[in-house]
């Protein structure tokens, strides 16, 4: 018998018969839900050599300053650009995958793959309350952007874990100072493990109080409909293009025609 007692429910949502299902019920509802054990120890540290070198390589091709000016320091961006352990073991997480195939159905895309380093007590950007996607002030009855952020140290109130307001995603306006001071939860994560959010939840990193980098990576997937902000088909420049699923989950596939006739012959080489 259900331990869950109710009366005069007429409409119910089906019990969760994976862990998987039960992610996406608490996404869909509170906005927001922790998978652990994403990324094994090894993974992780991995991760945090290879990112690294990510960034020094783009800390060359603009200087410092100019990174700084636009609030960019301490981003390093597209990594699945650089390196296919960033694409095969974070962007498509078997555990992760599973749970977005249930939350935004079998066509979506990546639109962006960011490693965060939070530096110890430093003013990072994202401390500030922002949605995943700037600007946008409307409601969805379904999510159609999610952001998944890999914990590469456990995240947590000391060293800045990020905090994130339940449910926001189901209102317009930002709301008020009283309300987010007394609602704001820190979103405690072990290491390995990744906070999956719809994007249009209002969240921030908290401030860094320990003496370590806390170091993320923050993966976004949207409905093809929405734009990258960076563009993998061109930065890939073909990579991966072969693979039927890469293909639609880099953007190759909902990339704006260069006119007329090859938008019709896209449609055309569907129906064969
Ligand atoms: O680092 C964090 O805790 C939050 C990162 C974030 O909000 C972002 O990358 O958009
Ligand atoms: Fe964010």
């Amino acid at each position: 018998m259900s331990q869950i007692q109710h009366y005069g429910v007429n409409e119910f949502t089906k019990k969760s018969e994976t862990s998987a299902a039960l992610h996406a019920e608490e996404i869909l509802i509170k906005g927001h839900t922790v998978i652990t054990n994403a990324l094994s120890i090894e993974e992780v540290k991995l991760a945090i050599t290879k990112m690294e070198e990510v960034y020094a390589r783009q800390l060359k091709e603009l200087d410092k300053g100019t990174i700084e000016k636009i609030n960019d320091t301490d981003i390093a961006r597209a990594l699945l650009v650089y390196d296919d352990f960033f694409l095969h073991k974070v962007a498509l997480n078997a555990a992760l995958m599973e749970v977005l195939n249930i939350v935004l159905g079998k066509y979506f895309i990546i639109r962006e793959q960011n490693g965060i380093i939070n530096r110890a007590n430093s003013q990072n950007y994202q401390l500030k309350w922002h949605r995943d996607l700037l600007y946008q002030h409307f409601t969805a009855s379904r999510p159609f952007a999610v952001s998944a952020l890999f914990c590469l140290q456990d995240f947590n109130e000391i060293n800045g874990g990020t905090y994130l307001l339940p449910a926001s995603q189901n209102t317009e306006a930002f709301p008020s100072e009283e309300y987010i001071l007394k609602n704001e939860i820190c979103a405690n994560a072990p290491i390995g493990s990744v906070i999956v959010f719809n994007s249009m939840l209002y969240h921030r990193a908290g401030h860094n109080k320990s003496q370590q980098d806390r170091i993320g990576i923050n993966n976004m997937y949207v409905q093809p409909y929405i734009k990258q902000a960076i563009s993998f088909p061109k930065m890939l420049d073909g990579k991966y293009s072969d693979d039927t699923f890469l293909n639609t989950f880099l953007g190759y596939d909902s990339e704006t025609a260069d006119n007329v006739k090859s938008w019709r012959m896209k449609r055309f080489d569907r129906k064969k």
